[in-house]
């Protein structure tokens, strides 16, 4: 399989080698994967759920709890481990792995994890554009997991249709120290470990941390499980539906559109810039001598490369 067309025509047809080959191409950066992306752009359906929190507070346990209550319903469930830490990943993490193993047999399930080596979006663009492939394969829900909390996480986060912020007891200072921004990431704050002393200090300071938020901003659902025993999953279940049932497909699919757009002007701009620097000054690192050495200014620089742009689209006869 190497051809961008079998690509192309396997994803559509589920063909786990295919899905394959296309998220290395996206991890990649690789320049074949745009193609691949715009052709299987219309095939996307279905939503994607995010999930992020401190590291070990029982993500991996509470996807593996999500992926077999969609496999009850039938559905195909892709995820992606988002490594934030490491650039490098490419294939299963072992951890997660090891927590989703009674997964990893099941056809139905397609288990990755993330790294940004070449993407110009970063890790962010990255993921997009894996949950966009396991999307257009058919998976549904595509289910996202990032560890952390910090504004990588945010944006990864934010890629996903429904997010949940997964907290647990005795983050002490973690939570304490969180900015009261990191509130609003989650449509739904879960509360894990709920089997553990603390969940109520825990419970209590989040409400509070809740009751803080500015209004007009709606207020995530706080709800408590224990992913390992199994309690309150059901609660979380159908709060998870009430918020897949506001939007349709069609209103999901214009939204992460439009949204994917402002992205791609933002990558194609970033690129469309460092070819200009090239150009007219050799690089980044000699414009960034310039500056150091207080030759130029950074303003400086970014007129000289619009009023450049300018030119060569005069000189196109482009509008
Ligand atoms: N007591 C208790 N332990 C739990 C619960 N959920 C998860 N754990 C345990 O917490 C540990 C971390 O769980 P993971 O699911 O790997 O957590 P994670 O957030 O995915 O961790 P990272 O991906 O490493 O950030 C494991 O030992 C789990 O068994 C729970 O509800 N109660
Ligand atoms: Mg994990």
């Amino acid at each position: 399989m190497s051809s961008t067309d079998d690509i192309i025509r396997g994803i559509g047809e589920g063909s786990i080698r295919a899905i394959a080959r296309a998220l290395s191409m996206v991890e990649n950066g690789s320049a074949d994967s745009v193609e691949v992306l715009d052709k299987v752009f219309s095939l996307q359906s279905g939503f994607s759920i995010g999930v992020t929190g401190p590291p070990g507070a029982g993500k991996s346990t509470l996807v593996s709890r999500m992926i077999s209550r969609y496999r009850s319903q039938e559905n195909t469930v892709g995820v992606i481990a988002v490594d934030p830490s490491s650039p490098f990943t490419g294939g299963a993490l072992l951890g997660d792995r090891i927590r989703m193993q009674s997964h990893a047999s099941d056809p139905g399930v397609f288990i990755r994890s993330m790294g940004s080596r070449g993407h110009l979006g970063g890790l962010s663009g990255a993921t997009r554009d894996a949950s966009l492939v396991l999307s257009a394969a058919g998976y549904s829900p595509v289910i996202i997991e990032t560890v952390g909390v910090g504004q990588a996480e945010v944006e990864v986060a934010d890629l996903a249709d429904i997010t949940l912020l997964v907290l647990v007891p005795g983050l002490g200072d973690d939570v304490q120290s969180m900015k009261a921004g990191i509130m609003e990431i989650g449509d739904i704050i879960i509360l894990n470990k709920a089997d553990r002393n603390g969940i109520d200090q825990l419970e209590s300071y989040v409400r509070a941390s809740l009751e803080l938020m500015p209004p007009g901003i709606r207020k995530p659902e706080v709800v408590r499980v224990s992913a390992v025993n199994g309690d309150g999953l059901e609660n979380l279940w159908k709060a998870i539906d009430r918020l897949a049932a506001i939007h349709s497909d069609e209103q999901r699919k214009s939204r992460s559109a439009i949204k994917t757009l402002n992205e791609i002007l933002k990558e194609n701009g970033l690129l469309f810039a460092e070819r200009l620097l090239e150009t007219q000054y050799n690089g980044r690192e000699a414009a960034e001598e310039l500056i150091l050495s207080g030759t130029l200014s950074p303003y400086a620089i970014g007129k000289k490369l619009l009023e450049t742009a300018e030119g060569m689209l005069k000189h196109n006869g482009s509008k």
